[in-house]
């Protein structure tokens, strides 16, 4: 072999796309072989050189041979390869007679995880669905981190006002239903999560954790409590009610701007220690200390993630974390929980500081079938097949579908059924770079640029991040002959869809012109009051996703307002740093970041109260209900990013194993031995798969990883079916959710097991 002679690699430095911690990347992509290396970007001020396995395999990602370069449409079972003019034509001729012929509602669309991890994707999604015009939008929100939205929208008046742990200054950190040792984060943008939680115990910090699973987290901690799964609302009560009956609450510098304390009071009666302390398995005594610990600490904050939104009260849980910031102080405050000011805005940096509209709660529309109230503008990704597979008297159902960036079929509850129901469409485009378990059953999939070949800008992870940061990426190659830039993409089908009596340039046209207006009549705007037609000729240079940027971002908090702020930040300005640019670290924001009519934080708002009425029911529920039975819950895994990275070879293997974790008492109960294939069972579905018995999971409790269940015929994701795993969606079911956020319940989940048969070998079967 001969050495690569030094010189041939092309250098440039971005940021990586794959998880919330928004990490830098160092890639390298050799001239001669296109063969690509990624590090750690040592001179990235937020990440420091840091990155996972994940951002490792970013090369291979980009390499791999079954990523799509070219759109596919299918025939009944044949897919062919086809050029772009062609396979938009032909979703043109499948969507826009449904359209017409059937109302805009009757096609629905589906955004799935990635949307939200590229510039491009998040703001040109928003003009496809405009243009489809319909109501039924769905995403992977509900199946995720909406309830946190709803409890911060109520409280603060926007969907996007989501406080964030302040995990570099705080001196005690109560971690509830997240793994960021492995998760790297979410609602929580930290790069290098694992380092700065090693950082806040050496500087004497407290770190405590409350999952039904012994995680990493919860060994790195100073304390674990294995809570009994769909709990935690319970226990967020228990300690909220407990500082306001000890005298230990103090909401400090935030109390002139506080609504609602005495309502609040009221609805955390019934939930003393004693009672929680039964429901939640977590003893009264643990539950007054920790009471007195947050309250006690020079700085505190609470955190909840997955395993406390996507429960039947994932609502209630999030604002209860909120609760009990406010009632211990740390509220707005270093070391507590802060709001972060994005550079490229948010709803809680425009309009009129510290008043607004707040946000509505149910939202205006509801689904045909249940009757589901909307949020935010979407339904409740769990009622997707029964809008496909239940028909109204009419005839009435969903018949068109568009997915960009989501695989429904492995993330969402009762898949069997939405697997059933997507087959029965009659028009599905996915905008998607793989053939996999949802876009085998589209008609035509449109494929996005290599992830090198894009730009980036991290438009919403900087609305949750730690620090204010600003970063741009250009592409680190052009894209690949006959690849499209995912901006391109949607467009392209968004004017497919509007019957094409639009072109791509003239529709980007009227969004950039939309983006000029909106700023120019901010008054939080540096631009306010100029004239939308200079802005859009200063930045007529720039292009699609970038040149909207360039607008939110000159027109934004730190903006140069096109002038009026000559030092302020600019596209150009980002581009002269391409390591990125530290905002410094979060400021008290109170009361200029609300928006909610009252000018006031609601601590108490009516449907939150209502939720606290349907938790003392549950309460007395458990306190009453026989305690047996299995209760699934979920787990990530760190070589594995949800559903689609089991095709990178550097990721697959190893310990990346899709096994059924139980705890050895309740094998032993069972009778299943390390090793042994198991059926699961719930209300809604069954797999089999294995036992891994490890005493890291509670009594009582069993995970499954989600994302798995690679073996759909016709797919076309080589390395992930060889280790197909199953699919722990078959077994969530899409009945109970969590009714303010519509959230899907996906953990906690009953099921029973039974042991299979020993597998055998065909001559032990034989004999
Ligand atoms: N490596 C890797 N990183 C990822 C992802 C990935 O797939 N792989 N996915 C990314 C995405 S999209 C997201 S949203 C984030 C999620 O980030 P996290 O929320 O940090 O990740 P999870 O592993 O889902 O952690 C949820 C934890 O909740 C626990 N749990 C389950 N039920 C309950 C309960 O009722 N109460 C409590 N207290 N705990 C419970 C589970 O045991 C689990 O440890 O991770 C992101 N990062
Ligand atoms: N049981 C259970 N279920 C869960 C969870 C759980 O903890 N337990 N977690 C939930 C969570 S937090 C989430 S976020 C959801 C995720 O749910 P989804 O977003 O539906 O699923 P992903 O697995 O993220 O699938 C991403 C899809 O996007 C494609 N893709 C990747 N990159 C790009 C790109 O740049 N552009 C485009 N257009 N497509 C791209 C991939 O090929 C894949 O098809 O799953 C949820 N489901
Ligand atoms: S932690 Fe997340 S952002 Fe950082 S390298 Fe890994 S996948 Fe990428
Ligand atoms: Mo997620």
């Amino acid at each position: 072999m001969t050495q690569l002679p030094t010189g041939t690699a092309h250098v440039s430095h971005r940021t990586c796309p794959l998880c919330e911690a928004t990490c830098g990347l160092t890639v390298a992509i050799d001239q001669d072989t296109g063969s690509v290396q990624v590090r750690g970007d040592d001179q990235d001020p937020f990440s420091r050189g840091y990155l996972c396995p994940k951002g490792v395999a970013l090369g291979q990602l980009h390499q791999d041979p079954d990523r799509l370069r070219a759109p596919l449409v299918r025939r009944g079972t044949r897919w062919t390869e086809t050029g772009w003019d062609e396979a938009l034509a032909e979703a043109g001729r499948l969507l826009a007679p449904l359209l017409r012929d059937h109302g805009r509602d009757s096609v629905a669309v589906y955004l799935g995880n990635p949307v939200v991890h590229n510039h491009a994707s998040a703001l040109y999604s928003r003009v496809l669905v405009h243009a489809l015009g319909t109501g039924y939008r769905f995403s992977a929100s509900t199946v995720d981190q909406m309830p946190k939205q709803v409890a911060c929208g109520l409280m603060y008046g926007t969907e996007l006002s989501v406080t964030v742990p302040d995990v570099d200054r705080t001196d005690y950190l109560l971690i509830l239903g997240a793994n960021p040792m492995v998760s790297n984060g979410s609602l929580l943008t930290a790069p290098d999560l694992p380092g700065r939680l090693r950082a806040l115990r050496r500087r004497g910090g407290r770190l405590v954790v409350v999952d039904p699973r012994r995680t990493r987290t919860a060994e790195v901690a100073d304390e674990h409590l294995a809570i009994r799964p769909g709990t935690d609302a319970l226990l967020l009560a228990g300690i909220a009610r407990t500082l306001l009956a000890e005298d230990l609450a103090d909401p400090g510098p935030a109390t002139p701007h506080l609504d609602g304390l005495e309502r609040l009071q009221g609805a955390l009666e019934p939930f003393t220690p004693a009672a929680v302390a039964t429901a939640t398995r977590i003893p009264a005594e643990t539950v007054r200390r920790l009471a007195h610990e947050l309250a006690a600490a020079p700085s505190a904050a609470v955190y909840g993630r997955i395993g406390t939104t996507t429960t039947s009260f994932g609502t209630a849980a999030s604002w209860l974390v909120d609760v009990v910031n406010v009632l211990t102080g740390n509220l707005d405050r270093p070391g507590g929980v802060l709001w972060p000011e994005p550079a490229a805005g948010s709803p809680n940096t425009t309009g009129e500081a510290g008043r607004g509209r707040g946000v509505r709660i149910p939202g205006s529309r509801r689904t045909r079938v249940r009757g589901l109230p909307s949020v935010f503008g979407e339904f409740p990704a769990a009622a997707l097949a029964e809008e496909i597979d239940t028909p109204g008297p009419a005839g009435e159902r969903l018949r068109g579908l568009v997915t960009v960036a989501g695989n429904p079929v492995l993330s969402t509850p009762n898949s069997a059924r939405l697997a059933a129901a997507l087959g029965s469409l009659d028009a599905m485009v996915s905008v998607d770079p793989y053939l996999n378990e949802t876009t085998r059953h589209a008609h035509v999939v449109l494929p996005t640029a290599a992830p090198l070949a894009r730009s980036h800008y991290d438009l919403v992870f900087t609305g949750f991040a730690v620090r204010n940061t600003a970063k741009y990426s250009p592409p680190a190659v052009p894209p690949a002959g006959g690849e499209l830039d995912e901006g391109e993409v949607l467009l392209r089908l968004a004017c497919a869809a509007l019957g094409d009596t639009v072109t791509p340039d003239r529709l980007d046209d009227l969004t950039a012109a939309d983006t000029a207006r909106r700023i120019t009549t901010d008054p939080s705007s540096p631009a306010f009051g100029q004239d939308p037609r200079q802005l859009l000729a200063a930045v007529g240079h720039r292009r699609r996703q970038d040149r909207l940027l360039d607008l939110m971002l000159r027109g934004g908090p730190y903006g140069d307002g096109f002038g009026a702020k000559p030092d302020g930040l600019t596209l150009d300005a980002l581009e002269r740093h391409p390591h990125g640019l530290d905002l410094g670290p979060l400021r008290p924001r109170l009361p200029g970041v609300l928006r909610t009519p009252s000018g006031k934080v609601e601590l108490a708002p009516p449907p939150l109260l209502a939720e606290a009425r349907r938790l003392a029911g549950h309460l007395a529920e458990l306190g009453s209900a026989p305690d047996g039975g299995l209760l699934l819950v979920g787990r990530r895994q760190l070589r594995s990013n949800n559903s689609w990275m089991h095709n990178v070879p550097l990721l697959s293997g190893g310990s990346n194993r899709c096994t059924l974790q139980l705890n050895p008492a309740d094998a032993d109960r069972l009778g299943v031995t390390d090793g042994q294939r198991v059926r699961l069972r719930s209300r809604v579905g069954a797999v089999d798969t294995t036992a891994e018995l490890t005493d890291t999971v509670a009594v009582g409790v069993v995970s499954l990883p989600h994302g798995w269940g690679h073996d759909a015929p016709d797919t076309r994701t080589t390395v992930a079916a060889r280790r197909p795993g199953v699919n722990s969606n078959v077994l969530t079911d899409d009945a109970p959710l969590d009714p303010l956020s519509g959230t899907a319940v996906l953990n906690g989940i009953p099921v029973q097991l039974e042991v299979l048969v020993r597998d055998r070998t065909p001559d032990v079967a034989d004999s």
